[in-house]
């Protein structure tokens, strides 16, 4: 067999540089290669879409059982005991799916719209005279950080704990760098606080939280390993989509024919917020283990090797996308690898895109205009891309 010679690159995608603004450094990847040896942490990387997405579905080849961040759990003790779900291969990986799956049904999530579309409307009221807002503090973390804690079941106190260990599971997937320590810093009161609300007697009777314990004890699981099931929501379901709705607001305040399109037709809000997650990917990206010398496009990478995949780098790919670059509400954006894709494609996506159209939804109904009334101030991160604030200024209707 010929293998091909794999282009060097010697960009660090965890340097804070390249996390600020991390769309050069994609281009540059796309650009070497199909696949590419990234020096700085010895790994392969790929950021085209297509075998981006054929990594995803081939989850024999490309493994999530030694870990989804840098770290090899072969050679590393994982910093805390491995995810049931996200860091699983089939079969096992499979029944745990199976029993979110359930709890997670298109009929549950369905039924979550009057409740979410109330607290969406109570949230805008209590905006609206407000001129100047901070999108992210007011609007993007307040809206998930009460309906997907209510809707798990937990209680009003605490809640505060939710986005520094998301903080922290995120940045966990990268290096041991500066922004995981800090990560692990400002997350040290809320290990102790997930790990109580992840067992049954803290999660409210009815939530998604105890449905969870009820399905997987029905399923053979034990208290803790169900409790673990929890902690998978609790850790990717609120930071992906605190992100995911701040970064469509700074994208429609940043692109203000899109935001009149939206306002003129606010059934186009799901659309929306596909698009932002295409264009801004709260999740960057995950790392895969080879489990065997595998081919990609003529080159060879041998078993036993992490994989770097650049998610947002293939929701970008110009061989895949028209205008790539382009924000554009109105484009088919369905095919982007935001939320994953394959066995472990997001089992939150459909609760992620009802919470980030009704919010939009509703700010369409409600806002004339917005516009940055400042700088917006990043929030760095291993792999999330997000925003700490976004000042605004809105005309309400
Ligand atoms: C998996 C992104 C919201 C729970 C994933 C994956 C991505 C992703 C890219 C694939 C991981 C992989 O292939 O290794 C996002 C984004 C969200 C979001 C961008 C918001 C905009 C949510 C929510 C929940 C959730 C709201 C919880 C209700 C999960 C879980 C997995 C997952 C448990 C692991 C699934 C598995 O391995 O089978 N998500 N997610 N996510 N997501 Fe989400
Ligand atoms: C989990 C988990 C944690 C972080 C992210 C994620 C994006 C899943 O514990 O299962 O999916």
């Amino acid at each position: 067999m010929h293998t091909t010679t794999v282009p060097v690159s010697q960009i660090d995608p965890f340097d804070e540089t390249v996390l600020a603004d991390p769309y050069p450094a994609h281009r540059e990847l796309r650009d070497l290669g199909a696949v590419v040896w990234l020096e700085r942490y010895r790994v392969w990387g790929m950021a085209r879409h297509e075998q981006v997405e054929a990594a995803l579905n081939d989850p024999q080849t490309f493994c999530s059982a030694r870990g989804v961040g840098l770290s090899d759990f072969h050679k590393e003790k994982p910093w805390r005991p491995p995810s049931l779900l996200l860091e699983a291969d089939p079969p096992d990986h499979t029944r745990a799916r199976h029993t979110i799956t359930q709890v997670l049904s298109p009929v549950a999530v369905r039924g979550l719209r009057e409740a979410f579309t109330a607290e969406a409307s109570a949230l805008f009221d209590r905006l609206a005279g407000r001129t100047a807002i901070d999108g992210v503090r007011d609007i993007a973390e307040a809206f998930p950080l009460t309906v997907f804690p209510d809707v798990v079941g937990l209680p009003p106190d605490g809640r505060e704990h939710l986005l520094p260990y998301g903080g922290l599971v995120f940045n966990g997937f990268g290096p041991r760098n500066r922004l995981f320590l800090d990560a692990l810093a400002r997350a040290e009161h809320a290990r102790d606080w997930i790990a109580a609300h992840c067992r049954r007697e803290n999660l409210a009777d009815g939530g998604l939280g105890a449905q969870i314990h009820r399905t997987a004890a029905a399923e053979g699981y034990t208290a803790a390993d169900a409790a673990l099931l929890v902690r998978s929501f609790l850790s990717a379901g609120v930071d992906t989509t605190v992100h995911g709705i701040g970064n469509a607001l700074l994208c429609l305040a940043e692109n203000p024919d899109q935001f009149r399109v939206l306002r003129a037709d606010p059934t186009q809000a799901r659309k929306a917020f596909e698009e932002t997650i295409r264009y801004e990917s709260p999740v960057q990206t995950f790392f895969r283990t080879t489990t065997r010398d595998v081919d990609v496009a003529g080159a060879t990478i041998p078993a036993g090797e992490k994989v770097l995949l650049f998610l947002a780098a293939a929701n970008r790919d110009p061989r895949r996308w028209e205008a790539a670059d382009t924000y554009d509400i109105t484009r088919k954006a369905s095919g982007h690898v935001g939320f994953g894709f394959g066995v472990h494609a997001c089992v939150g996506q459909m609760l992620a895109r009802l919470e980030g159209e009704i919010v939009l939804t509703e700010l369409a109904r409600r806002a004339e205009a917005i516009e940055l009334a400042g700088p917006p101030k990043r929030q760095l991160s291993n792999t999330l891309r997000g925003l700490d604030s976004l000042p605004l200024s809105v005309a309400w209707v």
